[in-house]
């Protein structure tokens, strides 16, 4: 049986993982971390937690050895907009975090998952089916800091013989925890604010293409590239996933099928368009499919319509 450790649990990303992992390796083989220990206190209570910073990497050490962890699932990170504001705090935590996980994996003889993201591409980059291996000149810091540690994990796994994995994470639309300080948290917010006031003021343009996932495929990546042949993995660290890709004027047509009654307006944020403008429109990810069978389960309609119902659900058991 698997020992496995998820360094920032309780994010977006994290909960859910840890969730399904759980589910999957039993609730004593999944220890979950996180600097903060006051939200999903369900989660928290299903098995063995420790309050941690990424960055302290001799508690990871201990806690690794006192579990005997052999996979780390690395989610701590600041995402682009919250990086925008604050580039050193970012660096430190996205790549200071990811160091710190990489020598403990080292030392330790772990596998390591990290997310890299679209946001590791840049203005240069072909917009259009961006292709696997591409032009990567970004110039948001959390993109700087998503090719670096794409590139530190290759490098672990080429000097260290550490099991490195990544996939290249598009916006990932869920609704168990909010995602934070994201360029493409409006196709979340949106959902709730069409549940609830029928209405959204969208920070990013009309027509602005993005490439998004919903969670339970992203949950489904994230495992199934950690548990393919690695003798099948050519590009091991930042397969480009796609799954569906579509602007806010879509997203709104798609809802008015659930809610015909719904608006949307806008109200652009600069800085979170610049970054949108900055990146693919959508992925080519033909090597995900090939080297360890990707296929994603959603499109953009089934998503709304889960979406939407959930977040329906939730709000009539809030109010009885
Ligand atoms: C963000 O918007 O920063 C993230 C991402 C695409 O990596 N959701």
């Amino acid at each position: 049986m698997k020992n496995i450790l998820v360094v920032g649990s309780l994010g977006q990303l994290g909960s859910e993982i840890s969730l399904e992992l759980r589910r999957v390796f039993g609730n004593d083989h999944v220890v979950l971390t996180d600097i903060k220990d006051d939200t999903n206190l369900d989660l928290i209570a299903s098995g063995p937690f420790y309050k941690l910073d990424s960055r302290d990497g001799e508690s990871l050490d201990k806690i690794v050895q006192k579990h005997q962890i052999d996979t780390i699932y690395h989610l701590a990170a600041l995402l682009s907009a919250t990086a925008e504001r604050m580039p050193k705090v970012a660096w430190d935590i996205n790549i200071g975090g990811l160091m710190t996980t990489l020598e403990v994996a080292r030392q330790r003889k772990c596998a390591v998952f990290t997310p890299s993201s679209i946001g590791a591409f840049g203005p240069t980059t072909p917009k259009i089916y961006t292709p696997q291996d591409t032009i990567q000149r970004p110039t948001s810091i959390y993109g700087i800091s998503k090719v670096a540690g794409e590139l530190l994990c290759d490098y672990y796994y080429h000097k260290y013989d550490v099991d490195t994995r990544g996939v290249r994470f598009p916006g990932v639309i869920s609704s168990m925890t909010p995602p934070g300080g994201g360029t493409t948290d409006y196709a979340v917010d949106i959902y709730y604010a069409a549940v609830e006031q029928k209405h959204y003021t969208c920070f990013l343009e009309g027509d602005t293409y993005l490439d998004m996932i919903y969670m339970p495929d992203a949950v489904n990546a994230a495992i199934s590239i950690m548990e393919a042949d690695p003798s099948r993995l050519r590009h091991r660290n930042a397969f480009n996933i796609a799954s569906m890709s579509f602007c806010p004027e879509d997203q709104a047509a798609y809802i008015r099928n659930y809610i015909p009654e719904f608006t949307i307006s806008y109200d652009i944020d600069p800085v979170k368009q610049a970054i949108a403008d900055s990146w693919p429109d959508c992925l080519e990810d033909y090597a995900a499919r090939v080297e360890w069978g990707w296929k994603p389960k959603y499109d953009l309609n089934m998503m709304t319509k889960d979406m939407i119902e959930t977040i329906s659900r939730r709000k009539q058991n809030v109010v009885k």
